[in-house]
C-alpha cells in the first residue's frame, strides 16, 4: 500500500522516539510506501526537535506555533497528506501500527471509504485495558453517541482511523471541532457525505501515560454531540468549511 500516517503530537518528547522507530520499521518491513506527518501542537518539550531529527527518513514536522488541539492537529495532518491512503494514529501506540494492515482491507475492496479501530466488537483484543473510570466513561459516551449523533457504532473513540485520501479531503475540510468531539463529527461527516464506515476489530495494548483529562474533558464532548447536530441543521456540513 501507500499510506500517509498522520500523528498528532503533544509534549510527546517521551514517546514519539521508540513510536518512530516502529512505524517506519513496520512500513519498510512491509513494504509500504509511505510519508509520516508529525502534527507538533505548540508541544513545550523537545517534540519538535526530535521529529527534526528524522526529517532524512520520510517524517514531515507541521507545527501549529500555540497548542490548537486533537481535533485541529488532526485535521492539518489529514488534509496535507498527500498518499492515497491516510492513518490517524495516536502518538501512544495504543492501537499497534500492524493492524494498519487489518483496517486496509475493506479499503482495498471496496468496501468502505473509511476504516476505524474498535475496541467493542467481536474480534477486538485489549490486552492492557485503560482504567475502568475510562472504560466506563467511554461505554457511556459511546451510548450516548448513538442516541444523539450517530447510529450503528460501537467504538468511535479509538485514535486510529484509516480513510481514503478522498474521503479524507472531503470529510476534513468540513471538519470543525478543534479538541475532542471531532471522532465523532468526522465519522458524522462521513455518513452524511455516504462514506461507509467498516469498523474492524483491533488489538489495543494500552499506554498508560496520558494527555487527556477525561474527566476534565467529558462535559464538553458530550455537548459536542449536539453541536453536530445543530451544525448540521445549520447546513454547516454541506460545503468545506471557511
Ligand atoms: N494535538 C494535540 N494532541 C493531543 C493533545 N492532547 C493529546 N494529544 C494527542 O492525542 C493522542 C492521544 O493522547 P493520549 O495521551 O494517548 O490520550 P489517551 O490515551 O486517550 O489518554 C496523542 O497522540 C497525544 O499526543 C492536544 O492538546 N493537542
Ligand atoms: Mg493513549
Amino acid at each position: 500500500m501507500d499510506v500517509s500516517v498522520v500523528i498528532p503530537a503533544y509534549n510527546e518528547e517521551a514517546r514519539l522516539g521508540a513510536t518512530l522507530d516502529r512505524v517506519l520499521g513496520f512500513l519498510r518491513e512491509r513494504g509500504h510506501d509511505h510519508e509520516i506527518l508529525v502534527v507538533d501542537d505548540g508541544s513545550r518539550d523537545g517534540t519538535a526537535a526530535l521529529a527534526e531529527t528524522y526529517g532524512g527518513r520520510g517524517v514531515r514536522l507541521l507545527r501549529n506555533p500555540t497548542n490548537r488541539g486533537k481535533g485541529y492537529s488532526v485535521r492539518r495532518g489529514m488534509l496535507a497528506a498527500n498518499r492515497p491512503q491516510v492513518l490517524f494514529s495516536d502518538a501512544d501506540l495504543s492501537t499497534p501500527i500492524e493492524e494498519l494492515d487489518k483496517l486496509a482491507i475493506p479499503l482495498r475492496e471496496g468496501a468502505a471509504a473509511v476504516a476505524i479501530g474498535s475496541r467493542a466488537v467481536a474480534g477486538a483484543q485489549v490486552e492492557v485495558s485503560q482504567p475502568f473510570y475510562r472504560v466506563a466513561m467511554g461505554k457511556i459516551f459511546n451510548r450516548m453517541v448513538r442516541l444523539i449523533a450517530l447510529g450503528g457504532l460501537a467504538d468511535t473513540q479509538c485514535g486510529f482511523k484509516l480513510f481514503t485520501r478522498e474521503a479524507a479531503q472531503a470529510v476534513f475540510s468540513r471538519q470543525r471541532f478543534e479538541r475532542f468531539g471531532f471522532d465523532v463529527e468526522v465519522l458524522y461527516i462521513a455518513r452524511k457525505l455516504g462514506l461507509k464506515i467498516a469498523e474492524v476489530p483491533v488489538r489495543w495494548v494500552n499506554s498508560a501515560e496520558t494527555k487527556v483529562s477525561a474527566v476534565r474533558d467529558a462535559a464538553d464532548m458530550f455537548l459536542d454531540l449536539f453541536r453536530i447536530r445543530w451544525n448540521d441543521l445549520r447546513g454547516r456540513y454541506r460545503d468545506p468549511a471557511p
